[in-house]
């Protein structure tokens, strides 16, 4: 067994997007690929030797073999221990907990979410550092400066290790320790919630749910905790089973993807309560019997219930929502009078705060909820908080959302996303709304005013590190918002986002249909923005 070194040439497109490297696996399977982004990110680290790093992945097809070269890749670079999930699979959520629990230097988690999987599906890699959040932009773009010059790397010659079963190997001089995250992750559950009031719900007969792990990562956490700890029925977690392509599946878990708990939820003698999570585990879809939840919504009820539960019943320092996310959670901050802050889009933004003890509870409108017990989104977290609220309250799901309605008004919310079109019209699209910042401000369009039009920039209150061209918005004198933003997740072509966010106090108006309450906003945002003609699309590929 010997370090090799072997020569290689930078690839030009290297560059980590809102959550780490998204490719097609055809990509990612090309020679030496993997290798230049692994070493970029070993090579931009100071002082990795002898350092413990953790290891795993959603467990999407190409997972196996990159963990294997990512392992022999630190041992050749000089780690000194590897975490590595069991069958080289964690969840986003737990790899985070465990970089945490085990004072890690960092992590690397191998996952490209929501996107689909399999032989012409997406792979990705994320860096995440000691806090066991995603790196911050300093870190990605060191690493991406990186791969432009990068001409070798280094790789231990050796056998693959046996990732099938719990135990500890050698690799050169490196430690690798198989680990089952499972426990971990569910002890650190019941250490938030109230699992003895959860257990007496899900066992009284007359609390029905539905937990839908889309054959990602989230089966076999779900089934221990709700099916084996908590005492709900069998079969109460479906497609529990994690496969490589996600039984050929879009792991997302929204109206359109989630197509079959949505059918369940939606359908005759529905269960009390449904959710989602993705390919990773970090987001959630929460659904009561015949009732969607808005994931801004579901932000602003867990922060105004957070007091019911144990793990947050001492109160919240403050809060925190990606700018595209409605300012429900803002009106709620307002009555606790705690700090809401409004960062950028992805995960990464929410660090620092979590850190300095600023925020408590975070979320993003695209299905994303989390605190500060780790640092990223938490699937199952989001649902278990549900679970201890619906039973803490006595009340069901509608319930509990529409009084929240009614006391603190409804933020109508909703995205519309153009998948896949052409990057050349959705940067013109883009650059079209950007150009009529000036002439827009003040500008009427039916009942609203222009109140605002810019492109959102961000200052981050710990490091004041800047973040630019975060989104393009337009606020209105009443609040509503219409904003743009491109995707950086997708793999083919571009993504164009159009959030849409309407207030609404009256409580005999809330009722509405959501598309219809934002119609007019609509019509201006396509007005404005020119979208069919830049982008030559009719309907948008999902609404959520
Ligand atoms: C999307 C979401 C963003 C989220 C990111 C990663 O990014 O909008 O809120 O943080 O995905 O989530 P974008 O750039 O495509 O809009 V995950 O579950 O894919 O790690
Ligand atoms: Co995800």
């Amino acid at each position: 067994m010997g370090i090799i070194t072997v020569k290689t040439e930078p690839f030009n497109d290297q560059k980590p997007g809102t959550s780490g490297l998204r490719k097609a696996v055809t990509v990612f399977q090309k020679p030496h690929y993997l290798e230049n982004f692994i070493q970029s990110i070993f090579d931009s680290l100071e002082d990795l030797i002898g350092q413990t790093i953790v290891l795993g992945g959603d467990g999407r097809y190409y997972n196996r073999q990159a963990i294997q070269t990512i392992l022999k890749m630190a041992a050749a670079n000089g780690v000194g221990r590897v975490l590595v999930g069991a069958n080289g699979i964690l969840s986003t959520p737990a790899a985070s907990g465990i970089i945490r629990s085990n004072q890690a230097y960092g992590g690397i988690i191998l996952s490209a979410s929501h996107n689909p999987g399999g032989p012409d599906g997406d792979f990705g890699v994320k860096y995440n550092i000691s806090n066991g959040g995603p790196a911050p932009e300093k870190v990605t773009e060191a690493i991406f400066d990186r791969t432009k010059t990068i001409t070798q790397y280094q790789v231990l010659e050796s056998a693959d290790i046996n990732l099938d079963h719990v135990g500890s190997f050698k690799l050169g001089t490196m430690d690798v320790e198989v680990i089952d995250s499972v426990k971990d992750y569910s002890q650190l559950m019941e250490s938030l919630f109230d699992f003895d009031l959860l257990r007496k719900t899900l066992t009284s007969g007359d609390f029905s749910l539905c937990i839908d792990s889309m054959h990602a990562v989230t089966g076999p956490y779900a089934k221990a905790i709700f099916e084996d700890k908590l005492g709900a029925k069998k079969g109460t977690v479906i497609n529990g089973e994690p496969l490589e392509d996600f039984g050929g599946g879009h792991p997302d878990p929204n109206l359109v993807y989630a197509q079959e708990l949505v059918d369940i939820l939606f359908g005759e003698n529905a269960p009390d309560f449904g959710a989602a999570s993705d390919g990773d585990g970090d987001r959630n879809m929460v659904l009561g019997c015949n009732f969607f939840v808005n994931p801004s919504d579901s932000l602003a009820v867990l922060t105004a219930n957070a007091h019911l539960v144990p793990g947050y019943k001492n109160g919240l320092s403050g809060v925190a929502r990606s700018m595209p996310t409605s300012g429900a959670v803002d009106r709620v901050a307002e009555k606790l009078g705690i700090p809401c802050y409004e960062t950028p889009t992805g995960w990464k933004f929410f660090g620092n705060l979590l850190d300095a003890g600023k925020a408590t509870l975070c979320g993003e409108e695209s299905f994303g909820t989390g605190s500060n017990h780790i640092r990223e989104k938490d699937g199952l977290w989001a649902v278990i908080f549900w679970l201890n609220v619906v039973a803490a309250r006595g009340e069901s799901v509608e319930q509990i959302v529409k009084s929240h309605w009614q006391e603190y008004g409804r933020n109508f919310y909703s995205r519309h996303d153009y998948e896949a079109v052409a990057s050349e019209g959705a940067n013109q699209l883009v650059a079209h709304v950007r150009n009529q910042f000036a002439q827009l401000q003040g500008k009427q369009f039916g009942q609203y005013i222009v109140d605002y039009a810019d492109d959102f920039s961000y200052t981050d209150p710990i490091d004041g590190s800047v973040s630019s061209n975060q989104g393009v918005r337009i606020g209105f004198t009443d609040g509503s918002r219409i904003i743009f933003r491109l995707s950086g997740t997708g793999t083919k072509g571009a993504t164009v986002r159009m959030y849409l966010e309407s207030y609404e106090s009256d409580s005999s108006k809330q009722d509405l249909d959501t598309q219809e309450a934002l119609g007019d906003l609509i019509e201006i945002a396509h007005e404005i923005s020119q979208l069919k003609k830049f982008i030559d699309r009719d309907q948008p590929t999902v609404i959520t």
